[in-house]
């Protein structure tokens, strides 16, 4: 396994929705010793502590839940993700999914820097795909891949210097797509594998497909994993759960292929809601997720039979 210098930022972003609690989520990673674990599989681990959003003179919104906030937010992101980028393999504890609204743009900007495409993968039972407009919840957590992609209607937001063209984006775990979503997604070609194309398929054969792409291409890759990706039986900590998720075996399965690929150079954790939690197992299990995404494994493969 390789060494990475992975660096820990906290983004306690809750203004994304109206459900309070995602602000409890860098710490809850952190009571799950997510730190001491990565520590252990031989990394180097820095905590960079949180982040504070910027003041902004933005109005609020009559539609928009906390807009000023959340355009505060993406622009403390956007450049502690492009600081962050060359120094190792940032880590985003949020917080809700209007982090990435920052996040991904910021390591959008530094790929563009070092000349080198983007690809992201969207773990999620959502395409997040609304813009400002096309929202009916009025929850921008619900549109970052729109503003990161570069989708119009954005306007009091930072604009989108390097948009992550759609071709490089993959969702894998779709199962709660809005209509004006579901048409807007249409008109791109992103890469989706909703959970029937899962159930049908496996989820092997759909990432296999993407980093395969992204190998061809050298390119960076940045993973954005919602808690709701997971089925809520296991992990309940989140406010919008949708049944029929990822099972515990897939989600690691993910992860081990995402670190044979040896292709991942960001990551965000959103959408944790501790307050929602039983006995920290949603926190638990988005470490151990992480901690197979950066080299934790039972056997090397190919394991021997022990028949
Ligand atoms: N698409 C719905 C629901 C939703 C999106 N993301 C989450 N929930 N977590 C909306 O409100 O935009
Ligand atoms: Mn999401
Ligand atoms: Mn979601």
């Amino acid at each position: 396994m390789t060494p990475q210098n992975i660096l820990l930022i906290g983004a306690p972003v809750d203004s994304g929705k109206d459900r309070k609690g995602c602000i409890m989520g860098p710490d809850a990673y952190r009571t799950a010793r997510l730190g001491d674990i990565l520590t252990d599989l031989g990394h180097s681990v820095t905590d960079l502590g949180n982040l504070t959003p910027q003041d902004t003179d933005i109005p609020d919104h009559n539609h928009l839940i906390a807009l000023p906030q959340t355009v505060g937010w993406t622009r403390t992101l956007n450049k502690a993700a492009f600081d962050a980028a060359p120094k190792g393999l940032p880590i985003f504890l949020g917080g809700d999914h209007s982090l990435a609204l920052g996040s991904v743009t910021g390591i959008a900007d530094y790929a563009a820097s070092i000349g080198k495409p983007l690809f992201v993968l969207w773990l999620d039972a959502h395409s997040d795909f609304h813009t400002p407009q096309s929202t009916a919840s009025g929850n921008l957590h619900g549109t970052p891949v729109a503003y990161l992609s570069g989708q119009d209607g954005f306007d009091d937001f930072p604009v989108v210097t390097n948009p992550v063209p759609t071709e490089n984006i993959c969702m894998i775990g779709l199962r709660s797509v809005d209509p004006a979503e579901h048409a807007a997604l249409a008109r791109t070609n992103v890469e989706i594998a909703d959970m029937r194309a899962i159930d049908e398929g496996g989820i092997r054969a759909p990432l296999a497909e993407f980093l395969a792409k992204v190998d061809a291409a050298d390119g960076l890759l940045h993973v954005s994993l919602d808690v709701d990706f997971l089925d809520p039986d296991i992990a309940p900590a989140v406010g919008t759960t949708v049944p029929g998720g990822a099972t515990l075996r897939e989600a690691h399965l993910v992860m081990e292929l995402l670190h044979d690929s040896g292709r991942v150079t960001s990551l965000d954790l959103v959408e944790l809601n501790p307050f929602m939690d039983e006995r920290g197992k949603t926190a638990s299990l988005m470490v151990d997720l992480t901690a197979s995404l950066l080299g934790r494994r039972v056997f090397d493969r190919p394991t021997r039979s022990f028949a």
